[in-house]
């Protein structure tokens, strides 16, 4: 749009180039020919702007792009994710799923939903405590979430999503167990305390080992 401004501007001060008496300008040939090589370098330098002005209005809208997709961040991170600061200075937030997902399926969600995001994994006792009360705080109605925690080779336990064997663990009574003597190689966190608020007495939140074909809720974290 500048672009063509600038032309009608130039086209304007041609034309009044042109009205002007021919005693005034081109009164030799080598005077025209100057007005002329003049003329064409303005019109390239106005095309070079032109370009130059077509390829910031390409980066504003970028940015633009970019901000939007900020701003969605934010929305979501307000009302649907919780965040916390871990002793170390570490900030993790986490996002509860109830939508049923094989493990494999969960952790390949977890990862396309933001940068760095992956299935979560419970390190200390305080991060344990706090996945907790964000699935009480939130009142999701299920209470088995996939984490990163899978069975290796050798039959211990690794967070998937660090690389890091498990240090703290919350293991249920008699659980990592391979139920029913079927290979549970997943670890889920359970809080029994979403769906069965009184009167059961078995432990309310702790971790069992799970089949990981089977579909259920899981949790994602992400700094
Ligand atoms: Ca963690
Ligand atoms: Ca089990």
């Amino acid at each position: 749009m500048l672009f063509r401004w600038l032309c009608l501007l130039l086209c304007v001060a041609l034309s009044h180039v042109s009205a002007q008496p021919t005693t005034n300008h081109c009164t030799r040939d080598d005077g025209c020919d100057r007005q002329v090589a003049l003329i064409e370098q303005a019109l390239t330098m106005l095309q070079t702007m032109d370009g130059r002005l077509e390829s910031i209005d390409r980066r504003l809208t970028a940015v633009e792009q970019r901000l939007e997709k900020t701003n969605e961040y934010e929305a979501d991170h307000t009302n649907a994710t919780r965040c916390r600061w871990s002793k170390d200075g570490r900030r993790s937030c986490y996002k509860a799923f109830v939508q049923r997902k094989t493990w494999s399926e969960a952790r390949a969600y977890c990862q396309a939903l933001y940068g760095g995001a992956d299935l979560v994994s419970i390190e200390t006792h305080a991060e344990d405590l706090f996945l907790v009360y964000m699935t009480q705080e939130l009142q999701i109605n299920y209470h088995f979430f996939y984490t990163s925690g899978k069975r290796d080779a050798s039959g211990g336990w690794i967070w998937l999503a660090t690389g890091e064997p498990f240090g703290y663990t919350g293991w249920g009574p008699e659980e990592p167990n391979n139920y029913d003597g079927v290979i549970e190689d997943a670890c889920a966190f359970v809080n029994n305390m979403l769906y069965k608020p009184t009167g059961d007495t078995r432990r309310k939140v702790y971790w069992n080992d799970v089949v990981s074909t089977y579909k259920r809720g899981f949790i994602c974290e992400f700094h």
